[in-house]
């Protein structure tokens, strides 16, 4: 029910100008709606480069990236991001209130879709025990908070747009084991038909997926289950004993 997206990854190959290396190297997955599809590999391995590509940071050298089986070259840009909450990895909030920056993705939403948002990804509790809750000043684009709370404003701050697909870049590196496995346990309740893509360095964050994405260098290492990678994929076993 209701809108949503299935992203397409046929033969892509990226290349950042003038680079001789290609950072992404013909990857071909498909991320269905509903489903979580997540990317592991080390530090390098392409993984922020890949999803990028989709709300289309950067033009592609080969290949094609489909959404909902149209190429997201033949797309309006405005069309393209709409549809796509992306949290960054290197998430920045800016000087102002909590409600104010987690409003910065939908401009119109209520305080109650604020605190929806704030309530899926795990940061009511810290919210909550501020004296001005949502209307808590944020210092100097965050000085006040830590890194697993700002994390998950920055979380909420897609969440409030309810997009059809998610892009969590390493969004959850910053908590601990306990509150990533809430957070994405609230994700899939919360989130009905979207399409959720999520980067990450620990096996914790993606034993659940309903598919692993194994990135080495670029290229495709392999893709299947926990279970499945766990029994063949060397690069993934690697992942998992380090
Ligand atoms: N790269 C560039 N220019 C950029 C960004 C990255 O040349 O603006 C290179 C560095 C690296 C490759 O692309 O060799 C992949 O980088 P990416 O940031 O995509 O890797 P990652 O998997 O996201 O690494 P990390 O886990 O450290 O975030
Ligand atoms: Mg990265």
């Amino acid at each position: 029910t209701g809108a949503h997206a299935e992203v397409e990854f046929k033969n892509v190959t990226f290349r950042y100008a003038g680079a001789e290396k290609a950072a992404v190297e013909d990857i071909s997955f498909l991320a269905k709606p509903g489903e979580t599809t997540a990317i592991i590999g080390s530090t390098g391995a392409g993984k922020t480069s890949l999803v990028q590509l989709i709300p289309r940071f950067y033009d592609i050298e080969s290949g094609s990236i489909l959404v909902n089986g149209i190429d997201i070259r033949e797309m309006k840009q405005h069309t393209l991001r709409e549809k796509i909450g992306y949290v960054p990895q290197k998430a920045s909030l800016f000087s102002g209130t909590i409600a104010e920056n987690v409003r910065f993705g939908a401009k119109d939403a209520t305080d109650q879709e604020v605190m929806d948002a704030l309530q899926t990804a795990q940061a009511i509790d810290f919210v909550n025990e501020k004296e001005d809750g949502i209307n808590t000043y944020i210092e100097q684009a965050g000085s006040n908070l830590s890194g697993g709370q700002k994390q998950r404003l920055a979380i909420a701050r897609a969440l409030v747009r309810k997009p059809e697909i998610y892009i969590f870049d390493d969004s959850f590196s910053a908590l601990d084991y306990k509150t990533d496995a809430k957070l994405r346990s609230a994700l899939k309740e919360e989130t009905g038909n979207s399409t959720i893509i999520l980067v990450a360095q620990r096996v914790n964050t993606v034993m659940d997926a309903d598919r692993i994405i194994v990135l080495n260098e670029g290229k495709l290492a392999g893709i299947g289950t926990h279970e499945e990678l766990l029994k063949d994929n060397t690069i993934y076993q690697e992942i998992v004993e380090s």
